[in-house]
């Protein structure tokens, strides 16, 4: 039998390479080797204000941009998360089990919180629950997530575990899986912030469907210092978040870039930097206009994912209801 692995998605801004780099590639890499559901978190999506008809166009722009990336609903199980009702339901037990205290500790919502001031909804601060109930309600081992999630995870595994130990094993403890490279891709603008879909700056995040003039731009124009030498130094975030970039996309170690860059400035670095990335994402760019260009082909396959979910989920529920003494 294979490992369950889960991951989801919030349909919010644009997808950018920290989502592919540090995310979304992995999950179809890693197809074969596990038994796959992948989700598009539109609950979450809305513990922050939202457009209803923007946000309704991106749950199917996510969801075709994942199978663009190499998602194969043939292999995995791909649905919408508010197409299977069972996510909010244990998600409201679990926050009867979820010290205040544990959530008070996300930094997530911390730094989410200080920039929202008083706009901030409860739904974002209670949004490692639903999380939690997403992953447990699959009997979930392993989560492929960017670094930034990995406290989210290990709070669902607390809380499973706080649930076990009073109602006996119910749930499968999850494990979190981070990449070594590519974990943390920061802005192009901000090197010290991480690249995030929230971010409004035009010049922050190479998104997946850029055009080429709009990818060279954005790197061309990228932050870095007043240094030369183009060397893997974390001290110097600029110039290691655009290497780290390179990286992830070429595959090659530090010292054979390192090496092929010995003596050039910035500016051939860059260069050269816009035509891997614009290489890197063209094939999946050209699999995304061909899904598109099918209407209703992304909903059918989306509903068909729900339908495979669904009874997994009503499973779980079903379970958890009955332990707590629930109907
Ligand atoms: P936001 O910053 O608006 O909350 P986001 O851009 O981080 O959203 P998510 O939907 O929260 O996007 O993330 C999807 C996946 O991509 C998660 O596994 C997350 O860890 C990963 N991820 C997001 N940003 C980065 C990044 N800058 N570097 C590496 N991985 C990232
Ligand atoms: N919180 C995650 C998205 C997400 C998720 C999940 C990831 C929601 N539910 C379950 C893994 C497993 C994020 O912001 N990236």
């Amino acid at each position: 039998m294979k490992k369950r692995v889960f991951s989801g998605i919030k349909p919010t801004g644009d997808i950018h390479i920290g989502n592919y780099l540090g995310a979304n590639r992995h999950w179809a890499a890693m197809q074969d080797d596990y038994d796959n559901i992948f989700c598009v978190v539109d609950l979450h999506a809305i513990t922050e204000p939202q457009d209803p008809a923007l946000l309704k166009g991106r749950i199917r722009e996510f969801a075709g941009l994942l199978m663009a990336i190499g998602i194969d609903p043939e292999r995995s199980i791909l649905f919408v998360q508010s197409h299977v009702h069972e996510h909010s339901e244990l998600a409201w037990i679990l926050n009867c089990f979820i010290p205040m205290g544990w959530m008070y500790r996300m930094t997530q919502f911390k730094e989410k919180a200080e920039q929202q001031r008083e706009q901030v909804s409860v739904g974002l601060f209670d949004y490692p629950s639903l999380m939690a109930a997403d992953i447990l309600l699959y009997r979930t081992d392993v989560v492929p997530v960017g670094e930034d999630q990995k406290q989210h995870v290990e709070l669902t595994r607390d809380v499973a575990q706080r649930f076990n130990n009073i109602y006996g094993e119910t749930f499968v403890l999850p494990e979190p899986l981070i990449p070594d490279v590519g974990a943390r891709i920061m802005g192009l603008d901000d090197p010290t912030k991480k690249m995030s879909g929230s971010e409004e700056g035009a010049g922050h995040a190479i998104n997946l469907l850029d055009s080429p003039d709009m990818i060279r731009s954005k790197i061309m124009k990228a932050t870095t210092d007043s240094k030369r030498d183009i060397l893997f130094d974390e001290s110097r975030p600029g110039i290691f978040n655009l290497l780290s970039i390179y990286q992830t996309f070429t595959g090659e170690d530090n010292k054979q870039i390192e090496s092929r860059f010995e003596g050039k400035g910035y500016s051939d670095f860059k260069k050269a930097l816009a035509e891997v990335a614009i290489e890197g994402l063209r094939p999946l760019q050209e699999r995304y206009k061909e899904l598109t260009g099918e209407p209703g082909r992304i909903d059918s396959i989306l509903a068909k994912g729900a339908e495979k979910a669904r009874p997994l989920a009503e499973k779980m529920l079903a379970e958890v209801q009955k332990k707590v003494g629930l109907g």
